[in-house]
């Protein structure tokens, strides 16, 4: 099973990112119901493993906490802006959940890269960037206008590829501490 490990929006949030695509020609802009927080990607994982997995990520505990959205960036930058994305402030919580997410997987056989957490919810993909595309996307003042979130649980998503995009499938969710 193809894997990843995530926080759900709540719709009111999912619907307020949705309010910030514009046109930008090639984006590709992930579906409303596909808006999600990823803490972890972890590719393939056979079925021993997803009950080792799911056993390991049960044992985290992290109480409940509100996340806040930040600044608007793109990756890896605005001359090749391949992704668009918004960020979240750094709350402690959400730091420590994802450093957790990330020892319950390594110590379970699962190789992961070591790439720094960076907080963001990915909105859009474009393909063949142009430098500057995104500068229409970037330059609003986005944190203004969202609502914050409620982070009450994670959960691990199965991702199929298929020739019309992924399926998100939830798999278990992990509530967080009372
Ligand atoms: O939420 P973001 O955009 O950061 O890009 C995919 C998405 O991340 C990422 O996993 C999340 C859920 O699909 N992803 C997909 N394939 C990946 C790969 N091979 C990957 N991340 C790293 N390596």
């Amino acid at each position: 099973m193809r894997l990843f490990i995530a926080i759900e929006l709540p719709e009111q949030a999912r619907n307020a990112l949705v309010g910030l695509r514009c046109d930008i020609p090639g984006a590709r802009w992930v579906p409303r119901e596909q808006i999600h927080l990823t803490l972890s990607f972890l590719g393939d994982v056979d079925d021993d493993g997803v009950t080792r997995l799911t056993n390991r990520l049960s044992r985290i505990h992290v109480p409940a906490f509100t996340l806040r959205f930040g600044e608007s960036g793109c990756f890896p930058d605005r001359r090749r802006p391949k992704v668009l994305w918004v960020g979240l402030e750094h709350e402690l919580r959400l730091l420590d959940l994802a450093a957790k997410v990330h020892v319950a997987v390594k110590d379970c056989g699962i190789e992961l890269e070591e790439r720094p957490f960076s907080p963001h919810i990915t909105l859009a993909r474009i393909k063949m960037p142009k430098p500057g595309e995104a500068d229409i996307f970037l330059d609003r003042h986005i944190q203004k206008k969202l609502p914050s979130l409620a982070v009450r649980e994670f959960i691990l998503f199965q991702s199929r590829l298929t020739p019309e995009g992924a399926i998100h499938t939830p798999v278990r969710s992990f509530p967080l501490a009372a």
